[in-house]
């Protein structure tokens, strides 16, 4: 699996059609395993396990607008909605 099509699986679990923001709320809740607010690598490791060290940095790097090491709910909606457009800007490692 290339990386591009890992960061479509991190981004939507289906997305058959565009997906609403309560259903990206609601992947949002499920990634946020301890529902403090955010996601942190752990978590996005815990998801999806043999993640590799660098994809998972590029994720980050990819949708941690305020590079604080953390997604938070903004950050995940905003990745989401230019995933749904087809326009997020990622670099194939
Ligand atoms: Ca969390
Ligand atoms: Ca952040």
């Amino acid at each position: 699996m290339n990386f591009a099509l890992k960061i479509v699986s991190l981004l939507a679990f289906v997305s058959d059609a565009a997906p609403s923001i309560d259903e990206h709320r609601q992947d949002f809740a499920t990634y946020d395993a301890n529902k403090d607010g955010f996601i942190d690598p752990s978590e996005v490791r815990a998801l999806y396990d043999g993640i590799k060290s660098w994809d998972l940095s590029a994720y980050f790097v990819a949708v941690d607008a305020n590079e604080n090491g953390l997604i938070d709910l903004d950050e995940f909606l905003a990745a989401n909605e230019k995933h749904d457009s087809g326009d997020l800007d990622i670099k194939d490692y």
